[in-house]
């Protein structure tokens, strides 16, 4: 890689390639089946479309801790004392990462890049020492930043709440990180900058004043709005909505209730959503369900790729693998116009069993592989089966008449009264679910 790596040392040298497309018939674990970046759909290319990300905190932070035993993960970049020391290696392990799996964008936590330093001033330098440094590494390398964030959920101090606190003190020392995260993200030119409520939320009501706290929320993010717009910042603002975990109740339940949140508080003109398939799981909805409350309400910023586990009710922040899952989130994404400034963000880990350092680019290349076909088939499905037709026709008496005049508020409970009378009993019209289901499986061969 260029010299402008800090130790003149190569993180994964058993890849010596960008990861190359080699198409359905190639054997190799270490290229893609699919995901072929210059391929055009509908008029863009696969990279356009589907603007992949890798996140920095579970590819380089995380070394697969769990409650019952420590990280099982041994990452060179780790292999120093000093903190500083560690994080200017970890960013070239990153960056070398993306290069070389090929990932337009990645996402930080402002913590994940910089470790916290003795006070407010001493983190916000560190971090923009470690900005600067990223700043060079995106210059030199073409990979850009989808969203930054600030980590206001591992640290002590936010036990209780960050905005949500019901200290004063938490709540403006977590002002003062999302002031520091927000510079580094303009500073980075991220596209977005996401705010995930870990612990905005609480565990008992007897303790627990939701009102004040659920205003802080909102005086907060305009705060932040505010600060980011005085500072030049022309991203968009993104709200992740996830109903529980690590709080048992979480103010950003799920997309609707963040749509009434952002609605109710003038905040929909500067944050749109990002949508987390396993956070969607987590409220007991489909990830595309999700998907497509945001896009009905103008408000889909950008996802967070991952799958659950159906038998458990924990984020387990897996890599999507599932096509039939994948085909239908692309399906509501092309149907919408495809993505502004969001991308497809890989929030997902390895498994704790997984241990060699070429799983970390597997694990990625399944999972863009996974959309990239999930992309042709929604494709097709859109474009060469008559299912748009069928879903345009099914509302088709809303289209003429009394139908169109009920939705433009033209019709009273009585008129609707003296419709229904003049009708008599009426002929049933079939949902066709199954045969739906079916051109989705032949979709999936054929496309
Ligand atoms: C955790 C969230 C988190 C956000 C960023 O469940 O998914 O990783 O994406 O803070
Ligand atoms: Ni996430
Ligand atoms: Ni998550």
């Amino acid at each position: 890689m260029t010299d402008i790596f800090i130790g003149n040392q190569t993180y994964f040298p058993e890849i010596t390639r960008k990861i190359p497309f080699e198409g359905i018939e190639s054997d190799s674990p270490l290229a893609f089946k699919f995901y072929d970046e210059d391929k055009v759909i509908a008029g863009k290319t696969m990279k356009e479309h589907l603007r992949f990300s890798a996140c920095y905190w579970h590819t380089f932070c995380g070394k697969g801790s769990d409650p019952f035993g420590p990280g099982t993960q041994n990452y060179p970049w780790d292999a120093v004392n000093d903190p500083m020391t560690a994080a200017k290696h970890k960013l070239d392990a990153a960056f070398e990462f993306f290069s070389k799996l090929g990932v337009p964008y990645y996402c930080f936590h402002d913590r994940d890049l910089a470790p916290e330093g003795t006070s407010p001033i001493d983190s916000e330098n560190r971090l923009m020492e470690l900005a600067d440094m990223a700043r060079e590494r995106q210059n030199a390398t073409g990979v850009r930043l989808l969203w930054g964030t600030a980590n206001l959920f591992s640290h002590p101090r936010y036990m209780n709440g960050a905005a949500t606190n019901p200290d004063f003190n938490v709540l403006a020392h977590a002002g003062s990180q999302v002031k520091s995260a927000l510079d580094a993200t303009i500073a980075l030119d991220g596209e977005n900058y996401v705010f995930w409520g870990g612990r905005e939320g609480y565990t008992s009501l007897l303790n627990t004043r939701t009102d004040i706290e659920i205003e802080n929320m909102a005086r907060f993010l305009q705060a932040a709005r505010d600060y980011g717009r005085a500072c030049g910042f022309t991203g968009t603002f993104l709200i992740e909505p996830k109903p529980m975990e690590p709080m048992k109740h979480q103010y950003d339940f799920d997309a609707q209730t963040v749509i009434g949140f952002l609605r109710h508080h003038g905040l929909e003109n500067d944050f749109k959503l990002n949508i987390e398939a396993n956070h969607a799981t987590l409220a007991s909805h489909t990830f595309s369900h999700e998907l497509q409350m945001s896009v009905d309400a103008g408000l889909l910023g950008s996802i967070d790729a991952n799958r659950g586990d159906p038998q458990n009710g924990w984020d387990t922040d897996q890599f999507p693998t599932d096509i039939y899952d994948t085909t239908q989130a692309m399906m509501v994404l092309l149907s919408a116009g495809g993505f502004q400034s969001g991308g497809l963000n890989f929030d997902a880990k390895l498994r704790r069993e997984s241990t060699d350092l070429e799983d970390m680019f597997v694990a990625h290349i399944g999972g863009m592989d996974a959309f990239a076909r999930g992309l042709e088939v929604a494709d097709y499905l859109l474009n060469k089966t008559d299912l748009k037709v069928r879903k345009t026709l099914r509302y088709s008496s809303f289209s003429h008449g009394k139908g169109a005049d009920f939705q433009m508020g033209k019709l009273s409970l009585r008129q609707l009264f003296s419709h229904a009378e003049s009708m008599g009993e009426l002929k049933q019209t079939s949902g066709k679910q199954e045969y739906l289901e079916n051109l989705i499986n032949q979709a999936l061969v054929r496309a």
